[in-house]
């Protein structure tokens, strides 16, 4: 049920979202169309609680808001790349930005816009600041016109290994196209490792004066695991696997969230070719994710809409539900069967339109879809921007207008196509990227069918 008068146009409008949130340049009309705007964000950014300025353009804007913050960064970064590599034929070089017919898939390029701005993100040391955003949020303006000081605020633990995983698989994933850029990734992959390995936990929380999104996370095990994880599965060196089974003990969730980023490591080694060398920790780590999804399909199986997510429904609800439909996804890749393909399609299609509310949470797509998102593009240019998921319902009714709208509804039916409902109908682009990695599974190597 995949709601497009043209399947493949889906995923790409999908894709270009991450095109028209570029921060640092300007969009020209020809690609960008109502939503070109001339370069946001340019001047150097403040350290915070000093009177240093360091330059750290480009990056994507979040989200409604025009932060940029690197641990979500990561996991974004990890989707794209993770879909291409299981699903190459499914990104073609043409999708209409400026980069198109380089010859390099234009996701891959899309993806390098931010890793790029994730090494400039790095201090020389290898810790990562969490987040370059003004103090406080703006109003419903276009990007160039917020003109507030930009702030680095400190760096973290999560957001390094975050990072430092990301960039550990961008190595691998980039070394056919340009190997001196992968080889730098994986420089600095190193670098962000060696001060985790020193460093205490970092957790982070936004400092007198800074209000914008936190992305708080109280525990580093999964970053540090991923990191190490990625590490291994990009060079095949012993000490990354000791550390990454030594931080496995610690049984954490195989995710695929911000906060919980586990399931990355286990991708990355489970792709790598470097798994056969423990050829026990490659089954264990198999054996988990596949009974992960076993219980994941049992829960969806049991839902009328197919939905593996538990209620309440968190902030974002509509990226949960996907990132289980991304290891349900891999977990079919592994060991492909009916059960798993249905329920990767069943929450596609709840995504798509077949739920409550009978409503398509992708813009500009099926016959109802979010008109008044939560995005300061969107609702300066007085239209949704395409290809943008909003986050959906969210049961703990997180912000003023849905307390007042939606209070006693079930979890499935507290979503308000409302621009003042930031709990449920912003965007994101970790919201994004899940679905074009759930997507990606559903064809491995093939191109989409048509919609049903
Ligand atoms: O982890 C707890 C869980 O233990 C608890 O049971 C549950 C119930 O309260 O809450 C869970 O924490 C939630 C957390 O997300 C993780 O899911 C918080 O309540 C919830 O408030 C938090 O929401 C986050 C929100 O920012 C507010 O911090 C969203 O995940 C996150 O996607 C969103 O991100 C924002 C950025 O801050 C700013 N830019 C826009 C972006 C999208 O809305
Ligand atoms: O616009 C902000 C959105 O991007 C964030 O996700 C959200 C939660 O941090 O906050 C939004 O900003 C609101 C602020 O938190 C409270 N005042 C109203 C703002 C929305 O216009
Ligand atoms: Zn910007």
């Amino acid at each position: 049920m995949i709601p497009s008068e043209n399947p493949s146009s889906l995923l790409q409008e999908i894709v270009r979202m991450f095109y028209l949130q570029r921060c640092g340049e300007a969009l020209q009309p020809e690609y960008a169309g109502d939503f070109a705007h001339p370069a946001c964000h340019t001047a150097p950014s403040r350290i915070y609680g000093t009177e240093s300025r360091i330059s750290v353009p480009g990056g994507w804007h979040d989200a409604g808001d025009y932060g940029r913050y690197t641990a979500p960064a990561a996991k974004a970064v990890s989707d794209l790349l993770l879909a291409y590599e299981a699903a190459p034929s499914l990104f073609p070089d043409e999708t209409g930005i400026p980069e198109s017919g380089n010859g390099i898939p234009d996701v891959l390029d899309e993806a390098r816009w931010e890793i790029e701005w994730m090494l400039r993100m790095m201090r020389p040391d290898g810790a990562v600041y969490h987040k370059v955003t003004c103090a406080h949020f703006c109003g419903m303006i276009p990007p160039h016109l917020e003109q507030e000081e930009t702030i680095l605020s400190p760096v973290s633990t999560t957001a390094t290994g975050s990072v430092c995983g990301a960039l550990a698989l961008a190595s691998r994933i980039y070394q056919d196209y340009d190997s001196a850029f992968a080889q730098s990734c994986r420089k600095a992959a190193r670098l962000a490792y060696s001060f985790l390995s020193s460093s205490p936990p970092l957790p982070f929380h936004n400092p007198p004066g800074i209000e914008t999104g936190e992305y708080d996370d109280a525990c580093d095990t999964d970053e540090r695991f991923f990191a190490a994880a990625s590490l291994f599965a990009a060079t095949g060196e012993s000490m990354f696997l000791a550390d990454a089974k030594e931080l496995l003990r610690k049984a954490l969730p195989i995710s695929f969230g911000w906060e919980d980023m586990a399931g990355y490591g286990y991708i990355a080694c489970l792709r790598s070719p470097f798994a056969a060398q423990d050829g026990a920790f490659a089954l264990a780590l198999r054996e988990a994710l596949l009974a992960e999804a076993d219980r994941l399909v049992v829960r969806s199986d049991g839902n009328s809409y197919g939905v593996s997510l538990n209620e309440p429904f968190p902030w974002g609800s509509n990226m949960y539900l996907l990132n289980h439909t991304i290891l349900i996804g891999e977990a079919n890749r592994l060991r492909p069967s009916e059960r798993y393909a249905n329920a990767v399609q069943r929450q596609l299609n709840y995504i798509f339109g077949n739920n409550p509310l009978s409503i398509c949470y992708v813009t500009g797509f099926g016959n109802q879809s979010p008109q008044h998102p939560h995005h300061r593009p969107s609702a300066a240019a007085g239209k949704p921007m395409p290809g943008m998921l909003v986050g959906g319902p969210d049961s703990y009714l997180h912000d003023p207008r849905a307390k007042e709208l939606l209070l006693g509804k079930p979890a499935m039916q507290c979503y308000l196509d409302d621009v003042e409902s930031y709990s449920t109908n912003e965007v994101a682009i970790y919201w994004n990227s899940a679905l074009v990695y759930a997507i990606a599974l559903t064809r491995p190597d093939q191109q989409l069918s048509p919609a049903t």
